[in-house]
């Protein structure tokens, strides 16, 4: 009988046997959850050490996942960041250097990419990008910035409509609901666009004044007065000048009919607790402490981080319905999760706020992922990650093939103990472009590698910076004019040189002799 067995047969049998496997194998390519805030840095995150509060739910993201320590962004600021997200690339190669512009979206974007090879996509809340969203099974976004108390959202081409509520409170809320409407025998990939924390800072109701017993000493950096540094002397972003008491820290606000910005849109219940906390207690206080000079400046610092920090509770706090939301679903076990912010902040170094400059605190971004299987519990990477490597890494989680254009490259060999790790970027390329609105920062490029950052001004301040992170890690002293420096420099200069070239920025190609 078994002679009669034919060949033919057998593999049939074995096709039976194994399409489930196969199928169920290609079900198996996971989902894809990305959290990306706005403004976000990680000094405000406690996985990333204990300066301000807690975040207990970002923090388990990292405790189940890997932390990146020099997660770090192309061109510090909004749009183009979220620009360089869709397409892998640099600001001057996907037409997006400069914020409330229209993105191209006919352009070739990661989450195209991934609809042509059958994940549903979708992106809920901010997004900022002047365009509405293609290559999305499903979107409903803030238009341009969006507000925090009862925003509109716009999910189809002609329809605003208007919720009420909390912002970060809604963004979830919509999220969950397409999570739970989704199409289950497909994989997903969900942007979470967050508005918070970006200026200015509403917490929400149940966050007003958590943070107030807490006194927050200034950063050491906070009487900068940026001796060397012509570009720093002339920006526009300081907490004691530029940060206005009423608008950004609600000292004696308008409220009611004529009020100021979004607080028209309060209902009566938002309202009276706002009053309550801004006008009652806020004011007052600032009325009767008479301040003036340092002090001022100090009291400013103050209310700026207990506003971000309470604005930045509920994105925590939203993080964590989400992770339980995944939890009791089942979803956790195949999701990738990330949260990550378009770029980092300054929380008063410098004497800052906003982002824009190359230096540390706005060049990095917190990024933490759990990639359940794959990502071992508690990692901590030192690799230098950038923007331009979130596209081709979600499609190589995915399974899918990166376009030979997109100028990143997967990060998962350095997160998933596989890969060689010796062969990766031990240096990185910046170019930031927008001036002189809304705060004066010149434009510049430069590259930072491991121990040195060489940058160079154009526009208004037309001159090189040069910084020796080792010895000075809050860039104090711009050490490019030094005689000792010089082959460093000439060394520099070629790598950045280099990068320039391989990235193709024509721009900065062309002003790199120009310097002085
Ligand atoms: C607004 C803010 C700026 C901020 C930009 C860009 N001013 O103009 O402080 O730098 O957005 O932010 S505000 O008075 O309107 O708050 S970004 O996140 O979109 O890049
Ligand atoms: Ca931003």
């Amino acid at each position: 009988m078994w002679k009669n067995v034919s060949i033919r047969s057998v593999f049939v049998a074995l096709i039976v046997l194994l399409a489930p496997a196969v199928l169920s194998g290609q079900s198996k390519r996971p989902n894809i959850i990305f959290i990306l805030s706005d403004d976000h840095t990680s000094q405000a995150i406690s996985a990333y050490g204990n300066r301000y509060v807690q975040t207990p739910n970002i923090d388990r993201i990292a405790r189940e996942g890997v932390l990146f320590n020099h997660a770090m962004v192309t061109n510090s600021i909004c749009g183009p960041s979220r620009a360089t997200l869709l397409t892998g690339k640099y600001s001057h190669k996907n037409g997006y250097p400069l914020n409330e512009k229209q993105f191209d979206n006919t352009q070739r974007t990661f989450p195209g990419i991934l609809q042509q090879n059958g994940y549903q996509t979708a992106w809920i809340g901010k997004m900022h990008l002047g365009t509405l969203p293609r290559g999305f099974d499903y979107f409903n976004i803030l238009p341009g910035q969006g507000k925090y108390y009862n925003p509109d959202f716009i999910a189809t081409p002609n329809d605003t409509v208007r919720m009420n509520g909390y912002v970060t409170n809604l963004i979830t809320d919509l999220s969950v609901s397409w999570l739970n409407s989704r199409d289950t025998t497909r994989p997903f990939m969900l942007i979470v666009g967050e508005k918070a924390t970006h200026r200015e800072w509403l917490p929400d109701i149940p966050d007003l004044g958590v943070y107030d017993s807490i006194h927050f000493p200034l950063p050491a950096t906070f009487d900068d007065n940026y001796p060397g540094r012509l570009a720093a002397a002339h920006q526009d972003m300081t907490v004691a000048k530029t940060m206005r008491l009423k608008e950004d820290l609600k000292v004696h606000l308008n409220y009611g009919k004529n009020a100021y910005g979004e607080y028209s849109r309060f209902t009566p219940e938002q309202y009276a607790p706002f009053y309550q906390y801004y006008e009652n207690k806020v004011s007052r206080e600032f009325d009767s402490l008479h301040l003036s000079g340092e002090a001022l400046s100090a009291w400013k610092y103050q209310r700026y981080v207990k506003d971000y920090l309470a604005t930045a509770r509920s994105l925590d706090r939203n993080i964590g319905r989400l992770l339980r939301y995944l939890d009791s679903t089942g979803l956790a076990e195949n999701t990738v999760l990330i949260y990550g912010s378009d770029q980092g902040f300054y929380m008063g170094e410098h004497g800052w706020f906003d982002k824009r400059f190359i230096y540390e605190q706005s060049l990095h971004t917190p990024f933490v992922m759990r990639y359940p299987g794959v990502i071992t519990p508690g990692s901590v990477t030192n690799g230098f990650m950038l923007n331009i490597d979130w596209a081709p890494t979600l499609l190589d989680i995915a399974g899918v093939k990166t376009p030979a254009d997109m100028q990143g490259t997967s990060f998962m060999p350095l997160v998933n103990g596989k890969g060689d790790t010796s062969t990766w970027r031990k240096e990185m390329y910046y170019h930031y472009y927008e001036y002189p609105e809304p705060h004066h920062v010149s434009p510049h490029f430069g590259i930072r590698t491991q121990r040195y950052k060489l940058v160079r001004f154009y526009g208004p301040a037309d001159y090189w910076e040069l910084y020796d992170l080792q010895k000075d890690p809050q860039e104090l002293k711009n050490i490019y004019g030094e005689k000792s420096q010089a082959r460093n420099i000439a060394d520099l200069k070629k790598r950045l040189k280099a990068l320039i070239v391989q990235y193709d920025d024509k721009e900065a190609l062309q002003l790199f002799g120009e310097g002085k």
